[in-house]
C-alpha cells in the first residue's frame, strides 16, 4: 500500500512516525525570525535522525481555548520553516493547516502533505487541496477549538466521525482530490471527552476498515493526563502505550512530540507482525 509524496514512496501498511514541529510563539519563547527558524531546523534534524518519516510544521495553535491567527502571521511563521526543511532533510514535510493560503504555499516551497485538523471545511481548502495534488489527512473535530470541549455529546462517537469523515472524502473526491492520497483521522481531544477518546481508539480497527489509511495524534494530549493523573511534561509512557496501541489496530501514521522513543514502540509491534504464525 504505497503512498506518493511529491516523489518520496511510503508504505503504508506499516506504521510511520511523524514528528510534531510548532512554530508558535509561545514554543520559542526567545522570538524573532531567525531564530524561530534555526530553532526549528535543530528540531527537525533530530526528528529525522531519530526516525520520523514525517515532520508536521504548524503555525496555528489548535490546543483547547487557542485564540485565531491571521493569514499572513500563519504564513510568515510556517514558509521559512518548510523551505529550510526542504532545503536540507530527507523527510516528507506535512503542514498542519486549515489555511488554504498556507497549503498552496508551502506545497510550493516543498511540502508534500496536508494535514488540516478541518477536513478541508474553510473556503477555498478543497481546491487548494487538489491543486497541491499531494496526500491530504482529513481530521474529525466537533465544533471550533474554542468551544469544542464544551461538553461534547454523541449517539454512538464511532459511527459519527465516521459518518462525517466519509461524508468528507465523498466531497472531496468529487472535487478531484485522489483517493489514493487520502488519509482519516478521528482527531482524538478535537470534542471528546476521555470515554468518547476511548471509544475511538478501541474502535480504530474498524475506523481502518473504511479503507483509508489512519493517522493517529494523542501526544501528550488531556486524555493522557486524565488517565494517569499527570501534568503535559510526564505523559510520555502514556502516550508510548497509546501508540503502541494505535499501531497494532492498524494505524499508519503517529503524530508525536517524543519521535525517538515511539519509533521504538512501533519498531516493536512491526517485529511482532512480521512473524508468520
Ligand atoms: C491530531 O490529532 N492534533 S494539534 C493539546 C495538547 C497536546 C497536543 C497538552 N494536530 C492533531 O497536538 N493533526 C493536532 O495538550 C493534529 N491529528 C492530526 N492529523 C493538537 C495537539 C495537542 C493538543
Amino acid at each position: 500500500m504505497l503512498m506518493n509524496f511529491a516523489g518520496r514512496s511510503l508504505d503504508l501498511a506499516r506504521c510511520h512516525v511523524m514528528g510534531i514541529l510548532n512554530v508558535t510563539p509561545d514554543s520559542f519563547s526567545d522570538g524573532g525570525r531567525f531564530n524561530q527558524r534555526d530553532a526549528a531546523l535543530v528540531q527537525a534534524r533530530r526528528m529525522v535522525n531519530d526516525g520520523a518519516a514525517f515532520v508536521d510544521i504548524g503555525g496555528e495553535s489548535t490546543r483547547p481555548g487557542s485564540a485565531s491567527i491571521s493569514v499572513q502571521e500563519e504564513l510568515d511563521r510556517v514558509c521559512p520553516v518548510v523551505e529550510a526543511i526542504a532545503a536540507e532533510l530527507d523527510t516528507v514535510i506535512s503542514v498542519d493547516t486549515s489555511t488554504p493560503e498556507v497549503m498552496t504555499e508551502s506545497v510550493r516551497l516543498g511540502a508534500s502533505f496536508i494535514n488540516d485538523v478541518r477536513a478541508l471545511q474553510r473556503d477555498g481548502a478543497v481546491k487548494a487541496a487538489v491543486e497541491a495534488g499531494v496526500p491530504v489527512c482529513l481530521t474529525h473535530m466537533k465544533g471550533q477549538p474554542g468551544d469544542m470541549q464544551v461538553k461534547p455529546e454523541y449517539d454512538n462517537v464511532s459511527r459519527e466521525v465516521a459518518s462525517f469523515l466519509m461524508s468528507r472524502v465523498r466531497l472531496v473526491e468529487e472535487a478531484g482530490v485522489l483517493a489514493r492520497h487520502i488519509l482519516l483521522d478521528p482527531g482524538f481531544g478535537f470534542g471528546k471527552n476521555l470515554n468518547h477518546n476511548l471509544e475511538l481508539l478501541a474502535g480504530l480497527a474498524q475506523m481502518r476498515a473504511l479503507g483509508y489509511p489512519v493517522l493517529v495524534g494523542v501526544s501528550r494530549k488531556s486524555m493522557l493526563g486524565e488517565i494517569t493523573g499527570r501534568d503535559v511534561s510526564e505523559r510520555l509512557p502514556a502516550g508510548l502505550a497509546a501508540a503502541t496501541i494505535a499501531a497494532m489496530k492498524g494505524a499508519s501514521i503517529i503524530r508525536v512530540h517524543d519521535v525517538r522513543e515511539t519509533v521504538d514502540a512501533v519498531k516493536v509491534v512491526a517485529a511482532m507482525e512480521e512473524v508468520v504464525q
